[in-house]
């Protein structure tokens, strides 16, 4: 039986060979350019079942060392939500923030930043492929997703995580800016890997890196990784959010799985 690393590698190497590195926009240690532009295009649906076949969603994302952090981390997407309320509280160091949890939970709830900290905390060096192309690698830390789930006890008829953020997009929509917001499902969630990070190299997050809370979800593309965290919200689908795709993203015509 061949190895799973190598198989990956296999699989990585052929899919790299047809992507140029586009501008590295200061990121320094880029490695290799993920396989990101295979999963648009329509073949989301075969490539997760490849993936899963050969990897299990189980498989844990490289970790680094210290020295290999990006001296210079991109900041992508919005970096600077316009929201009244986002702007008041940023102003004041978030004190007056509290992460929403509901849905179909048993028990929904509040949680202050001193309360998600105070929670089991992970911290994990990563890289961050983006979609567009870049990748760069960061430390994160924060609490796993799966301990802030099983608090709020999670109803058997939930399938997705969805988080509703802070920051809109102005697409021209004639309705208005159109408010942010990502979905990933339970497997997921509770992927060891996948935490609700409130620093960034050991320092609360800057704005631009979605305070005071953003996901981290490794074995995904950044796009996945929702910054400026308002509202976690457990659903049996996400059809009636958005354009129904499970994403602001999603809704743009990017695929729901982005799986790396
Ligand atoms: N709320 C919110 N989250 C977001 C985005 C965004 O525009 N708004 N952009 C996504 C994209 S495309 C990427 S690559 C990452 C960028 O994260 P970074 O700014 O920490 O590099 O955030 C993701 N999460
Ligand atoms: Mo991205």
């Amino acid at each position: 039986m061949v190895d799973r690393p190598t198989t990956r590698r296999a699989l990585l190497a052929r899919g790299a060979a047809a992507f140029a590195t586009l501008g590295l926009a200061g990121c320094e240690n880029v490695t290799d350019i993920p396989l990101a532009k295979r999963i648009l295009g329509g073949v989301g649906g075969l490539n997760r079942r490849v993936q899963e076949a050969i990897l299990g969603q189980e498989q844990l994302a490289q970790e680094y060392e210290l020295g290999d952090v990006s001296t210079s981390f991109y900041a992508n997407g919005s970096t600077d939500p316009d929201d009244k309320h986002y702007k008041a509280m940023a102003a004041k160091g978030f004190d007056s923030y509290k992460l929403v949890v509901d849905g179909l939970v048993e028990h929904p709830y509040e949680l202050t930043l001193a309360e998600l900290r105070a929670m089991p905390a992970r911290t994990q060096i990563t890289r961050h492929d983006c979609v567009e192309g870049w990748s760069c690698i960061g430390q994160w830390t924060g609490t796993p997703l799966q301990g802030v789930l099983d608090r709020a006890g999670v109803k058997p008829t939930a399938r997705y995580v969805v988080f509703h953020c802070f920051d809109t997009m102005d697409d021209g929509d004639p309705s208005g800016p159109t408010p942010f917001y990502g979905s990933i499902d339970l497997l997921a969630a509770r992927h060891p890997q996948t935490i609700l990070a409130y620093d960034k190299g050991g320092k609360p997050l800057e704005v631009k890196y979605g305070a005071p809370l953003r996901l981290r979800v490794e074995r995904q593309l950044g796009y996945k990784m929702t910054k400026y965290i308002r509202r976690i919200q457990l659903m049996e689908d996400f059809k009636d959010i958005g354009q129904g795709k499970g994403g602001y993203w999603e809704d743009s015509g990017y695929q729901w799985y982005a799986g790396i």
